[in-house]
């Protein structure tokens, strides 16, 4: 006899017929990833890979990504155009490296005398800076998301110490980004070169100083065996790396793993940002304690007072030339207008208050 309980387990078990198939499609979506880094990079290396297991997890496998380093696909410096083109789906990188190719991709990384990490973050999720970042990237057929932060970069190693304007003339300086171009305008000769290469580069005395990050990465570098002088930072307030994802490949992900992936991107950014302010802490007690020859500098006010007055000129002349580079400097001094009164209120009247 067919009674109601029968027809209700038929119907049950037909449905878990109907479901089966559909699980079955569910399509693995595996994607590749290229760094800008090499092979074990320390701090660098973690956003990529944390980012891939936390969305291989979240999706319940369904979102696999492999991770091809510089030292396998040997363009560090190709990525966007990497990405760009489909030859990856996603990379790990730094916007400002870009600047050559598309200029206002310039002003996603960090600007002199600029936001702090905290500052910056705040603009890119509430400020309208993730917004403007998506209107340059996205003729390109990418699409740039924040993939995690430094903080505060150290000036950089130097053979010689920097007293006055004039020992910035013909300095030959690894220094990428709009910091760069600050150096130029006061006659020094910046260059940008791969990370793999900046060991040798300044041992080889190709170049004279160099600026890498600050003790978190400079540390297992180990530019304090051939650069006497460490100098505290202008140049970069709060570093800000990269995720690149190709938008077609973005855009053809179902909703779910679109917002998984982005959340993805998103929890790897901010725990590098943590990681770093960590390892810095660590490093920088290791260093004075077993590098003690290590002589660490602040650049004099009359060197900093040049360098903030070729900055605005810079921003000024940048400004001028390019409407939507007006917009997103326009929108970052709004911002930091406003934002930077409470960090005085709060960050800065906290450390000053005691000793
Ligand atoms: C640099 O290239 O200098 C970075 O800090 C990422």
């Amino acid at each position: 006899k067919f009674t109601f309980a029968r027809k209700l387990m038929a119907a049950a078990a037909c449905a878990a017929v109907m479901v089966s198939p559909v699980q079955a499609a569910e399509k693995v979506h595996k994607l590749k990833l290229a760094e800008t880094w090499p092979t074990n990079f320390g701090v660098f290396s973690e956003p990529a890979r944390r980012m891939a297991d936390l969305a291989n997890k979240m999706s319940n496998g369904r979102l696999e990504i492999s991770i091809d380093t510089a030292n396998k696909h040997k363009s560090a410096f190709g990525v966007f155009d990497m990405v760009r083109a489909g030859q990856y789906d996603m990379g790990h990188s730094a916007s400002y490296y870009w600047k050559g190719k598309v200029p206002n991709t310039l002003y996603f990384t960090t600007m002199p005398f600029g936001m702090t990490a905290t500052e910056q973050y705040g603009w890119f999720y509430y400020g309208g800076g993730m917004e403007l970042m998506q209107k340059v990237y996205e003729p390109f057929n990418l699409m740039s998301f924040p993939g995690g932060n430094t903080g505060v970069q150290m000036g950089g190693w130097f053979q010689k110490e920097i007293n006055t304007v004039e020992d910035l003339e013909g300095l030959k300086m690894r220094i990428p980004g709009f910091a760069g171009e600050v150096l130029a305008k006061l006659g020094a000769n910046p260059t940008n070169i791969p990370p793999g290469e900046l060991y040798t580069s300044l041992e080889r005395r190709t170049i004279d100083a160099l600026e890498w990050v600050g003790p978190s990465m400079d540390l297992r570098m180990g530019f304090h065996k051939i650069a006497p002088y460490y100098y505290t930072g202008w140049h970069e307030p709060a570093t800000e790396l990269q995720f690149l994802v190709n938008k077609r490949t973005f855009d053809k992900l179902p909703a779910d793993l679109q917002e998984i992936l982005t959340t993805a991107m998103r929890v790897a950014a901010y725990d590098m940002t943590i990681q770093s302010h960590h390892e810095s802490g660590m490093n920088w007690a290791t260093m004075k304690a077993e590098f003690p020859n290590v002589q660490v500098k602040q650049f004099p006010p009359e060197v900093i007072q040049a360098l903030s007055k070729a900055n605005d000129e810079l921003l000024a002349e940048h400004a001028a030339n390019d409407e939507l580079a007006k917009e997103i400097l326009d929108s970052q001094a709004e911002y930091m207008g406003v934002v930077r009164q409470w960090t005085d209120i709060a960050d800065r009247a906290y450390l000053n208050s005691f000793e």
